[in-house]
C-alpha cells in the first residue's frame, strides 16, 4: 500500500520478553519516511468524509467500513509483529483513529483497555501506528510500564466533555517513575497489552497528532455479546478453529462509520 521501511524486521526474543514484563514495545518501523505524504493523505481523505457534528475519536468501526483502512491493517509488517506476540491464528476486532488537533483540548484519561472490553480471556494486543511524528510536545500516548501485571485498577466515571473516554484511573494509583512517553516518527508503531495503563494529555503544540489503533486478539478470545452485540471479527492470520464470535464482512469499498459501535452490514450499501 504505502512504501514499507527498509528497517522492517521481526521481534527479537528480548522484545517478546520485554513485552511480557513491561506490557509494551515501541519504535517499531513499518513505513518509510517517503510514505509521510501518503499517510497524511490517508488520514485527511477519510476524515473529510465525516460531517462536522461527528467526532472522529468516537467512530471505532473503520476496519469494517473502509477498504482502505482495512488494507492498512493488513500491512504484512504490522501483522508480522502482532504474530510474534499472539502466534499464528488471530483476528482483528477494532480499528479507529486517536486524533488531537492543535489546541483541541482532548485528553485520553489514564485507563486500562480491558476495563472497557467484555472479552475473555483478556489477550488483545493494540497496534498504535503514528500517522504523524508524535512526542511529548504534541501529546504522545503515555503508558505506565509493568502496570498490566498489577490487576485491575479502580476506574471512576468522568463525563468531562474533553475526555475521549469516560473511565479514569486517578493519578494517586500511578507510579510516576514508570511513565513512558511513546514517541514515534510517522510510519512507526507501538504495541501494548490490554491491561496496561495508558492515556494522553492535551495537544498544546501547533502540530497535529494522530494515530491509528488496530485491535487484534487470538482466535480463542470470545466477546460477551450481551454487552457488545456489535462485536465481529475479521481473521487476520491463520485459521479460526474456535468460531467463538460472529464475523464481519471484509469491506468492498469505502464506507464511513458514524458511531462507536456498528455492524458490518450497516456499511454494505455504501460500497
Ligand atoms: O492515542 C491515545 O492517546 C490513546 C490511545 C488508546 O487509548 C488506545 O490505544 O487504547
Amino acid at each position: 500500500m504505502f512504501k514499507t521501511s527498509s528497517n522492517v524486521r521481526r521481534l527479537s526474543e528480548n522484545e517478546k520478553t520485554q513485552y511480557k514484563s513491561d506490557g509494551y514495545i515501541t519504535g517499531l518501523p513499518v513505513f518509510a519516511n517517503e510514505a509521510r505524504d501518503d499517510l497524511n493523505e490517508f488520514f485527511t481523505s477519510l476524515n473529510s468524509r465525516l460531517s462536522s457534528d461527528i467526532d472522529i475519536n468516537q467512530t471505532n468501526m473503520w476496519h469494517k467500513a473502509s477498504l482502505n483502512f482495512y488494507n492498512l491493517c493488513r500491512t504484512p509488517a504490522i501483522l508480522d509483529y502482532v504474530e510474534d506476540l499472539l502466534g499464528p491464528n488471530f483476528f482483528q476486532w477494532g480499528g479507529q483513529f486517536f486524533l488531537k488537533e492543535p489546541n483541541d483540548g482532548s485528553v485520553v484519561p489514564w485507563h486500562q483497555d480491558s476495563q472497557y472490553w467484555p472479552l475473555s480471556p483478556a489477550k488483545s494486543v493494540t497496534v498504535w501506528l503514528a500517522l504523524y511524528d508524535t512526542d511529548e510536545e504534541n501529546a504522545a500516548m503515555k503508558i505506565v510500564k509493568k502496570s498490566h501485571n498489577q490487576g485491575m485498577f479502580n476506574h471512576i466515571t468522568n463525563k468531562a466533555t474533553n475526555l475521549v473516554l469516560d473511565q479514569e484511573v486517578s493519578k494517586d494509583q500511578i507510579k510516576e517513575e514508570n511513565i513512558v512517553s511513546l514517541n514515534l516518527k510517522a510510519g512507526e508503531m507501538s504495541l501494548h497489552d490490554d491491561g496496561l495503563l495508558h492515556g494522553s494529555e492535551a495537544n498544546f503544540s501547533s502540530r497535529r497528532r494522530c494515530g491509528v489503533t488496530m485491535r487484534f486478539a487470538p482466535v480463542n478470545v470470545k466477546a460477551d455479546l450481551s454487552i457488545w452485540p456489535h462485536f465481529e471479527t475479521q481473521l487476520a492470520r491463520g485459521t479460526d478453529n474456535f468460531k467463538n464470535n460472529p464475523t464481519a464482512e471484509i469491506p468492498r469499498g469505502e464506507g464511513t462509520p458514524i458511531k462507536k459501535f456498528q455492524y458490518s452490514k450497516e456499511f454494505v450499501n455504501q460500497w
